[in-house]
């Protein structure tokens, strides 16, 4: 049984891992706090980016430049410690070596490469125990794991509306719809994804920058236009060298007014670019989480296509009885088919309320 220490050790670790989400794509976020035998914290650490150390290493040393002996002493870690040489050595390994005698870790890695690192501690004598904290750990790493489950990133489609669903006004007008509040936890979602979406409609209505501001440090994600006609416009503000972008197209587009943009062509459907080989081409970059921000048109072709893991709406105290719908078809005709959620977290905004949810298990 792991000790109330080794859990209050836990929770840092999930802690420290969440300050690195949207830094570490492909990999996962990952915490450690390294306890001497008598429950004292001795060093922590975190994965900071594909290619760094592994949070146990940085533990590791961080214990040791401290000046702290470690051996007989216990990782307490939210993910199980690797057991492969990828782009750093194996911390199962890394564990061994530096003496620490127990292991006690959140979630089992899931991928194929990374796996059996508790065996590996086993079997050198080193006492493991997994499951620990294993529900926080994983909303912690919900995205990674998702992507790992599916093979294609995970998305989250986020919207903006007033309590009556709309996401504009009659006359197309939409700043503001929601309060400060709501707009600066939209900038935190950007931060920690690795790609943020949005169709060529919502780039026309409000030439969006899609950086992330307010967010010291933070990678900026992909941005990424569902652009089936390649409309973009030179000097749109999405184009500037804030963050990287990219054009999805389709295979015919005309994209002669584009010199130097990153482009990439599709295969089309009735509706729009084909979004399962747009997931498969951002997997293929790296890209693990895809904010999706719209608009209503491509929102309804990620749900039509199964394609969305999260929806988080903030709504706002606002009625404006006329303008385009939050969601446009989702291929949804009749009631019965009507795509059910489950209510996660509901909380308050300024005046806002926003509500997470994810689909239903059909
Ligand atoms: C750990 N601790 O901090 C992380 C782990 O790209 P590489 O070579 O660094 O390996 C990444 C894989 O290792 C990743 O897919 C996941 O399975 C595991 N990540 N494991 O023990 C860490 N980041
Ligand atoms: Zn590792």
């Amino acid at each position: 049984m792991a000790t109330a220490t080794e859990a209050d050790a836990m929770r840092r670790a999930i802690a420290l891992a969440a300050r690195a989400l949207g830094a570490t794509s492909p990999n996962p976020v990952v915490g450690c706090v390294i306890l001497s035998p008598e429950g004292t914290p001795l060093g922590e650490g975190r994965h900071r980016r594909a290619g760094g150390p592994h949070a146990e290493v940085e533990a590791l040393a961080a214990a040791s430049a401290a000046g702290h002996d470690v051996r007989g002493g216990t990782a307490v870690v939210t993910l199980e410690p690797c057991n492969h040489t990828g782009r750093t050595g194996p911390c199962a390994q890394a564990l061994i070596d530096a003496g620490i005698t127990r292991v006690v870790y959140a979630v089992a890695d899931p991928t194929d490469t990374a796996t059996g690192g508790a065996a590996t501690l086993a079997a050198a004598g080193v006492t493991t125990e997994g499951g620990l904290l294993a529900d926080e750990a994983a909303a912690g790493n919900a995205a990674w794991l998702t992507s790992v489950r599916l093979g294609r990133p995970f998305v989250l489609w986020k919207y903006a509306a007033t309590l009556d669903g709309r996401s504009a006004a009659a006359d197309g007008t939409s700043r503001w719809i929601t309060s400060a509040a709501s707009r600066a936890d939209v900038h935190r979602l950007r931060a920690e994804a690795d790609a943020v979406v949005v169709g060529s409609g919502t780039l026309r209505a409000d030439d969006p920058h899609l950086a992330v501001r307010g967010h010291d440090g933070a990678v900026q994600p992909l941005r990424v236009v569902v652009d089936t006609h390649a409309s973009v416009r030179p000097g749109a503000r999405v184009l500037d060298d804030a963050a990287p972008t990219l054009i999805a197209t389709g295979k015919d587009a005309d994209t002669g007014h584009l010199p130097g943009v990153d482009v990439v062509r599709l295969p089309r459907t009735r509706t729009g670019l084909d979004i399962d080989a747009l997931l498969a081409e951002l997997y293929g970059r790296g890209v693990r989480s895809v904010l999706l921000e719209g608009g209503p048109a491509l929102a309804g072709s990620f749900l039509a296509a199964g394609a969305v893991d999260r929806v988080v709406g903030y709504l706002a105290p606002a009625l404006l009885g006329a303008g385009p719908a939050a969601l446009g078809d989702a291929g949804v005709g009749t009631i019965a088919a009507a795509l059910r959620l489950e209510v996660t977290d509901v909380a308050r905004l300024g005046p806002d309320l926003r509500i997470t949810a994810v689909p239903t298990a059909s």
